[in-house]
């Protein structure tokens, strides 16, 4: 697992080194002026404006004037708080207790959400649970098609109604055919895209609402999707969906190939949503339960 993770940071630990690197090259202390690129630093690798700051502080108020003599010893410093800042939010995925177990996914258009809802029913069944998906993806008929394709790959059942209705009555189709079925777990996939993010919210809470209605307590999870390689907009999308929704975890997609996994810690740090998945590629294996420890291993590491 380990090994992925730090597979998938290569471009973010690369340029997380080098800035680093270059920061303590040849520094006596760590100064004014080392603190000031420092910031740039953290900036420039996705750590967002309100974690950089932290960072910073922390150094001023806790480096003693031997520590400050010594610049190898930021590494250190910083690996020690970005794991505390990561596990103070980690909370992995578990599926436990109601049965049905409804997950729904929900994020803007493209983030890699229908591609996700089947990399998890694999990682479901090989765990040797019963699994549904239901396409509430209703706005486009291509996205009911992917789901499907996803479900015969995996071998499970997808709930699906035409395209154009109403996804609130393919949701209540689902969840009924779940509880008769007595399946474990149920994955609904939702629409990114609607003629405005108005529109798109409203959905969505009305969905939640269908959901409760037709098993108490559902959805159990709301997972946001986010693609990695936006930066900081992925963080701001963050915002609006908890804002408008609630969510109770992030998967972060696309952390293969992109040098702003960084992202990871603003969504933690800033939001305070536990990043509990991450994509790292686009075959059906490639998601990794999300660990603060081997992130910061990836990060840092050799
Ligand atoms: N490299 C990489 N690509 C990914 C990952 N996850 C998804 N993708 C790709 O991202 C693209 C969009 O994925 P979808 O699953 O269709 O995204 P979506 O959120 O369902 O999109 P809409 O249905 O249009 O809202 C596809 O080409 C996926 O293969 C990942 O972890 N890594
Ligand atoms: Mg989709």
């Amino acid at each position: 697992m380990l090994r992925r993770i730090k597979g998938a940071l290569s471009k973010t630990r690369q340029r997380w080194r080098q800035g680093l690197g270059s920061l303590i090259h040849g520094k006596k202390a760590i100064d004014a002026d080392l603190l000031e690129h420092l910031e740039e630093i953290l900036l420039s690798a996705d750590l967002g404006v309100h974690t950089a700051q932290r960072l910073l502080s922390g150094l001023r108020d806790r480096l003693d004037r031997h520590e400050r003599a010594d610049p190898s010893r930021l590494n250190a410093f910083l690996k020690t708080e970005l794991l505390t800042f990561l596990k103070k939010n980690e909370s992995p995925l578990e599926v436990s207790g109601p049965v049905p177990f409804v997950v729904m996914m929900v994020g803007v258009n493209g983030v890699g959400k229908t591609t996700t809802i089947g990399k998890l029913a694999l990682k479901f069944s090989k765990e040797g649970r019963s699994v549904i998906l239901v396409a509430g993806d209703t706005f486009r008929a291509a996205a009911i098609e992917q789901l499907d394709i996803w479900g015969q790959r995996v071998g499970c059942p997808v709930i699906k109604h035409q395209s154009g209705s109403d996804p609130s009555a393919v949701i209540f189709d689902g969840l009924s055919a779940a509880k008769a079925r007595g399946t474990e777990v149920v994955i609904v996939d939702t629409a990114g895209r609607m003629h405005t993010k108005f529109n798109l919210m409203e959905e969505l809470k009305k969905m939640k609402r269908v959901m409760d209605k037709a098993l108490p307590g559902s959805p159990h999870e709301t997972l946001l999707v986010l693609d990695a390689t936006t930066g900081q907009n992925a963080v701001s999308q963050a915002k609006q969906f908890h804002e408008a929704i609630g969510v109770t975890g992030v998967v972060l997609t696309k952390l293969d190939g992109t040098a702003r996994g960084g992202v990871v810690v603003a969504i933690a740090e800033e939001l305070g949503i536990p990043v509990k998945l991450v994509g790292v590629g686009e075959g059906l294996e490639d998601i990794e339960v999300f660990s603060a420890e081997d992130f910061v291993e990836g990060l840092f590491g050799d």
